[in-house]
């Protein structure tokens, strides 16, 4: 099913003219409203005109995150201010926080891209939604939330944390998806699991999850649709270009379509900042096609994966993004050795003995790189069988050293002793100074 079929799946030559006739359309209309786009094109000696179609798109100057903090709280808004009906922020680790502001188009567009990802879960007017993600400056609940509204479902605002109401709700009025992290949906089918009044066959009645804002892997999606007994699709979305539903995995869950209607989306080699051939991993970059109050262009989400421009099986023609290695600055180098830590998950995970909570921890000792790993058993094997342990931690240390090339010192750590996220998981700490 689509939610919007002709747009979905409009071929690639009417997309590309429609994709052309807009990028024209932004690049003057942020040209002109907005002095961080004039000052940064002069200075690239790039005019709107020289923007005849998409294809002129690489004479564009890219934008950054820093650029964003730099021009803080208003200055890459390109609407009026009483045109904005709408904030959001995202907190980064350090510094102030982006703000994005919306206009009421904004947010249509944005609900449509949810809505788009929803219906190609398979949900209806007929399903009950849990948005579990944190409603607030976080785009998360409210996008869903939107997105949710715009298919008529009915929807279940819980936001995040609370789990045991989350759980009695859940059973009560029968939610048939949930909307949260990863992180906190492992989190809730353990809880689900050690609640001796639910019986998660007989008392859940959950048929999707809508999973998105973190990096997480197949090995993953794996253990909570068996925990949940559920079908997990991945959402993607950034605050920058709108929030989640910048794109969404359909039912052949092979790839992520991004909405390219709305979001054009490049790869780009984050050293030579050059075009990537096509299928090869970089950084990805979003140019929003549609965008009011706050557009970006070329702008660099520090996102690591790879475009397939190849057919799907389910009709769609919009581009397949594959999954989210990591973001470029969430890269540990531990003793040189680059270290995404979805790698290390996925590793962690190939081991059914494991429950999926981990935690790194990288530090410097007398000048030297210290690498642990914190990874919790599943209760039930947690058993003090000493030497059922030792070689698991044996096993598991030896595989990480053939995926990531580094020896990690592993602890098996009690279970429920590994801190939970209630959203984004916390899955490092880097305690070097630099
Ligand atoms: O996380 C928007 C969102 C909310 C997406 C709910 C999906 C579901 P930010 O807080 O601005 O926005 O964080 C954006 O999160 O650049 C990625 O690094 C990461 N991210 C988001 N979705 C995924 C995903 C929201 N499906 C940043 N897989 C992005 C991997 C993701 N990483």
């Amino acid at each position: 099913m689509y939610y919007n079929e002709e747009i979905e799946t409009m071929s690639r030559e009417e997309l590309h003219r429609l994709q052309s006739e807009r990028l024209v359309r932004i690049v003057k209309y942020t040209y002109d409203n907005v002095e961080f786009y004039r000052k940064r094109m002069d200075e690239h000696h790039v005019a709107p005109s020289d923007i005849k179609s998409v294809d002129d798109i690489s004479k564009l100057p890219f934008m950054t995150k820093q650029d964003l903090r730099d021009y803080y709280p208003y200055g890459t808004f390109a609407a009026p201010a009483e045109s904005i009906v709408r904030f959001h922020a995202s907190s980064g680790t350090t510094g102030k926080p982006i703000v994005a502001g919306y206009t009421q188009n904004d947010l249509d567009c944005w609900s449509e891209g949810v809505a788009r990802c929803l219906t190609a879960y398979g949900l209806s007017h007929k399903d009950i939604i849990q948005v579990s993600y944190g409603y607030g400056l976080f785009t998360g609940g409210l996008g869903a939330h939107d997105g949710a509204h715009r298919i008529g479902a009915a929807t279940l605002p819980t936001s995040s944390g609370n789990t045991s109401k989350q759980i009695m709700l859940m059973k009560d009025l029968g939610s048939t998806a949930l909307c949260c992290t990863p992180s906190y949906a492992l989190f809730l089918a353990e809880s689900l699991e050690n609640d001796p009044d639910t019986d998660i066959s007989r008392d859940i009645k959950l048929k999707v999850g809508v999973f998105g804002a973190e990096p997480w892997t197949e090995n993953m999606r794996k253990e909570l649709e068996s925990k949940l007994r559920i079908k997990a699709y991945d959402i993607y979305g950034l605050t920058e270009v709108s929030g989640p539903g910048v794109g969404g995995e359909c039912e052949c869950q092979d790839g992520t379509h991004l909405w390219e209607d709305m979001f054009y989306p490049e790869i780009i080699d984050p050293v030579s900042l050059q075009p990537v051939p096509h299928g090869n991993r970089g950084e990805l970059v979003f140019t929003t096609l549609l965008k009011e109050g706050m557009p970006v262009i070329r702008y660099r989400t520090r996102d690591l994966t790879y475009l397939d421009y190849s057919r799907c099986k389910c009709g769609r023609t919009m581009v397949r993004m594959g999954k989210i290695l990591g973001r470029s600055d969430d890269m540990l180098i531990v003793r040189g050795v680059n270290v995404f830590p979805s790698t290390v998950e996925s590793v962690i995970m190939e081991f059914p003995e494991f429950n999926g909570q981990y935690f790194i921890t990288v530090d410097r000792v007398n000048s030297t790189d210290t690498f642990d790993v914190d990874v919790e058993l599943r209760p039930e094997l947690y058993n003090g069988n000493m030497s059922g342990i030792l070689k698991l931690k044996d096993a598991l240390t030896w595989r990480m050293v053939s995926v990531l090339g580094i020896k990690p010192a592993v602890h098996i750590a009690e279970p429920g002793s590994i801190e939970r996220s209630m959203g984004k998981a916390k899955h490092v700490m880097d305690k070097r100074k630099f």
